[in-house]
C-alpha cells in the first residue's frame, strides 16, 4: 500500500468513529486515530459531545507513550482555540506528534487556523484527504458554523398525489408503521421539532421520538411551536415528556437566530404546510425527507401551498440523494440543487 492508501484507510476508520459520537448538540462528530511510524494504527478516539475532550485529545489519551514519527489523523481540522475545552493543535504539538492528516477544513471564526499553527511548531500537515467524505458527513455541522443558523431538514407525508391530509383535514395515517417507525428514530436525531401553531390546534400532536413499543427514545429534541395563537391549555405539545418553546413571531429569520442562539444545530421542520410552504419560499430547506404513501386523496389538502414559485423557470429543483422502500411506502430523502436551492434568497 502507498502512503496515500494508507492515509485514507486510517481516514476511513476515523469516519466510521466519528460515528459513535453523538449527532445532537452544537459540536461536530469527529474520528481521530494515531498512526506509528509504519503507519498502523495505535489509537483511537471520537468526540462524545460539547464539554468533553476532542476526538484528537482522546486518542492521544489511549497513549502512555506517543512512539516516535507519529501521525494523528482526524476527520476535522485540528482546533486553534480554547472553547470549553484547550487548543488540540497545541496538545498534538505538546505529544510530539510528526505529521498530522485531516480532512475537512475547519470554518470557525475562532477555532480554524490549527493547520498553520502545527506547521509553525515543524508538523507536516497534510489537508483534505477523503475531504469530499468528510465534509459530508459533517454537512449539518458545516451548515451551522458557515450560515450560523440552524441545518434545516423538512419531513412530510403525503399520499402519490402530494396531499398532506384529506379535504376533511384528517391525517391519520397517511404513512404506514415502517414510515413512521422511521421518522421517530430521525427524531431522535435532532436538536429541535419545528411546527406552526394551526398544526398545534388542528392535529394536537405530541411531537415525541417514540419507539414503535411506545417508549421514548433516551433524547427528546426541544419542540418549537412557531406563531402567534396561544398553545390551548391541555395540548399535548405541553405535557412534561420533552421541553417545548413557544416563539410567537411568523419571521423565520428571526427563528432561525434565536435557534442558533440557543445552540440548535439541527432542526426538523414537520409542518404544517403553511410553515413547510414559507420555509422552501425562502429556500431555508437544507434536506428534505418525504414519505409517500401509496394512496391518493385528491382535494386541496396539499403538502406545500404558496411557495413562491408561479412559473416553470421559478421551480425549485432537487437533487435526490436516494430513494427506499418502507413497508408499503417510498422514503425520498433529496436537497436542492445548488443553483436553485442553498441559498440565494437567504440573508
Ligand atoms: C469538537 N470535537 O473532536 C473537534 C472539534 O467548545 P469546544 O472546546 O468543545 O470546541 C468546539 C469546536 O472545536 C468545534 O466547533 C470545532 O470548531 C472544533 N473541533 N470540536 O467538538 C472535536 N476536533
Ligand atoms: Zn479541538
Amino acid at each position: 500500500m502507498t502512503e496515500n492508501t494508507k492515509y485514507q484507510a486510517a481516514m476511513q476508520r476515523a469516519l466510521d468513529l466519528a460515528l459513535l459520537g453523538p449527532a445532537t448538540g452544537v459540536n461536530p462528530q469527529v474520528g481521530a486515530v494515531i498512526l506509528d511510524r509504519d503507519l498502523n494504527i495505535i489509537a483511537e478516539g471520537w468526540h462524545m459531545g460539547a464539554g468533553t475532550p476532542h476526538a484528537e485529545v482522546v486518542a492521544l489519551a489511549q497513549l502512555a507513550v506517543i512512539p516516535d514519527g507519529a501521525t494523528a489523523v482526524v476527520t476535522l481540522e485540528p482546533c486553534n482555540h480554547t472553547g470549553r475545552t484547550g487548543p488540540c493543535a497545541q496538545a498534538l504539538i505538546a505529544a510530539g506528534i510528526s505529521r498530522v492528516v485531516f480532512a475537512s477544513s475547519d470554518p470557525g471564526d475562532a477555532s480554524s487556523g490549527g493547520a498553520q499553527t502545527l506547521r509553525a511548531a515543524g508538523i507536516e500537515v497534510i489537508e483534505n484527504v477523503m475531504q469530499a467524505e468528510a465534509d459530508e458527513q459533517l454537512r449539518v455541522w458545516l451548515t451551522f458554523a458557515t450560515r450560523k443558523r440552524p441545518f434545516v431538514t423538512l419531513k412530510w407525508a403525503s399520499s402519490l398525489d402530494g396531499r398532506a391530509a384529506a379535504s376533511d383535514g384528517t391525517s391519520q395515517w397517511i404513512s404506514g408503521p415502517e414510515s413512521r417507525a422511521d421518522s421517530h428514530e430521525l427524531r431522535s436525531t435532532v436538536d429541535a421539532i419545528l411546527v406552526g401553531t394551526g398544526t398545534v390546534v388542528a392535529d394536537n400532536p405530541t411531537l415525541t421520538a417514540r419507539k414503535p413499543d411506545g417508549s421514548l427514545y433516551p433524547h427528546q429534541p426541544l419542540r418549537v411551536v412557531v406563531g402567534d395563537r396561544a398553545i390551548p391549555a391541555g395540548s399535548n405539545i405541553l405535557n412534561d415528556q420533552a421541553p417545548t418553546l413557544h416563539l410567537q413571531t411568523r419571521d423565520l429569520n428571526q427563528v432561525l437566530v434565536e435557534l442558533y442562539a440557543m445552540g440548535i444545530k439541527h432542526i426538523w421542520v414537520e409542518g404544517g404546510p403553511q410553515l413547510a410552504s414559507q420555509f422552501v419560499a425562502h429556500n431555508l430547506v437544507d434536506q428534505f425527507i418525504i414519505y409517500l404513501a401509496p394512496m391518493l386523496l385528491g382535494g386541496n389538502r396539499n403538502a406545500l401551498g404558496d411557495i413562491a414559485v408561479t412559473s416553470m423557470p421559478q421551480a425549485k429543483h432537487l437533487s435526490i440523494d436516494y430513494t427506499m422502500p418502507l413497508g408499503d411506502d417510498i422514503l425520498i430523502v433529496a436537497r436542492p440543487m445548488p443553483a436553485s436551492g442553498a441559498n440565494p434568497e437567504e440573508n
